[in-house]
């Protein structure tokens, strides 16, 4: 797969493909990363990427003309099929683990990163076919988004991670979860390793039992107890089951501070098919 990125600081992404996964997948050829300086595509001897808004405000936004001609350099670059052109930016619609798999199965990818107070609309309107953020906070630009993508893509491409962990990410995201959805999953459940007692704090007994049925039901409940106190927005996607129920109606009967949401998730389910 390929990426070719277009940026005002190239050099922001010269440590990220020094290690692990885009390391790996870089030097076993599975990804390329191709880095453009948008400088390259101005003509003027101040190399100038951004002017002030119309309209008045603060800051600087990006001109369009240098980041149509870095995008029909790349095009030029790489004929074929026509590929998803991204522009990262916080107007652009949610990352997800579902979009990363949509991601992944292209060969190509364009991803354009912002900088100031953002970039002329017509670069979203009309050379960017996708507007993609990664969440609700605010970056200066689209560097760390685009490398956040791309790391969360590679590592999906078939032989990029052992065999192991592929299986366990096809159980992580339901292969029907569409873009927008949320992966299906729950938040994992608690990890030890030895000691079995470090400074007085022991690993739970039944991870010590060799009962593989109780540990799978104790790691089945972590996961759900986690789930419902932190995240359980993520329980009215995932499929539970007579046992998943009966355990969270449990917690919910047993909570200190009664939590409105499960009864609303768990009715929600009620059509459902397991
Ligand atoms: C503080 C400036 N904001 C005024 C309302 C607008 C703004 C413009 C440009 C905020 C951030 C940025 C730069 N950010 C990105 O280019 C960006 C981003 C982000 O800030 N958060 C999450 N995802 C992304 S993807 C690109």
């Amino acid at each position: 797969m390929t990426f070719d990125v277009i940026t005002i600081f190239p050099g922001f992404f010269s440590s990220l493909l020094e290690y692990g996964v885009l390391k790996r997948a870089r030097a076993a050829g599975q990804a390329s990363i191709r880095l453009h300086d948008l400088r390259d595509f101005t003509n003027d001897r101040h190399r100038t990427v951004d002017d002030r808004p119309f309209g008045g405000g603060p800051g600087m936004v990006f001109k369009p003309e240098p980041v149509f001609k870095a995008v029909a350099a790349v095009e030029a670059e790489s004929p074929g099929r026509p590929s998803p052109v991204i522009l990262l930016s916080p107007q652009g619609r949610l990352f997800t683990q579902g979009l990363a798999k949509e991601l992944a199965r292209q060969d190509h990818l364009t991803l354009i990163c912002g900088r100031y107070e953002g970039v002329d609309e017509r670069i979203a309107e009309h050379v960017a076919t996708d507007e993609i953020s990664i969440g609700d906070f605010v970056l200066s630009g689209g560097e760390l988004p685009a490398a956040l993508i791309m790391e969360s893509v590679v590592r999906l491409l078939p032989g990029v991670l052992g065999n192991e962990e592929s299986a366990w990410q096809e159980s992580f995201t339901a292969p029907e979860a569409g873009p927008l959805e949320f992966g299906r999953a729950l938040l994992d459940f608690p990890h030890y390793t030895r000691p079995a007692d470090f400074r007085g704090w022991r690993v739970p007994e039944v991870l010590l039992s060799g009962n593989h049925e109780e540990i799978r039901r104790w790691r089945r409940q972590r996961a759900l107890e986690k789930t419902w106190r932190r995240r359980p927005d993520l329980l009215a996607g995932f499929p539970l089951s007579e046992e998943d129920r009966e355990w969270l109606g449990a917690l919910q009967r047993d909570a200190d501070v009664p939590r409105r949401e499960l009864p609303a998730i768990i009715s929600s389910l009620g059509e459902q098919k397991l």
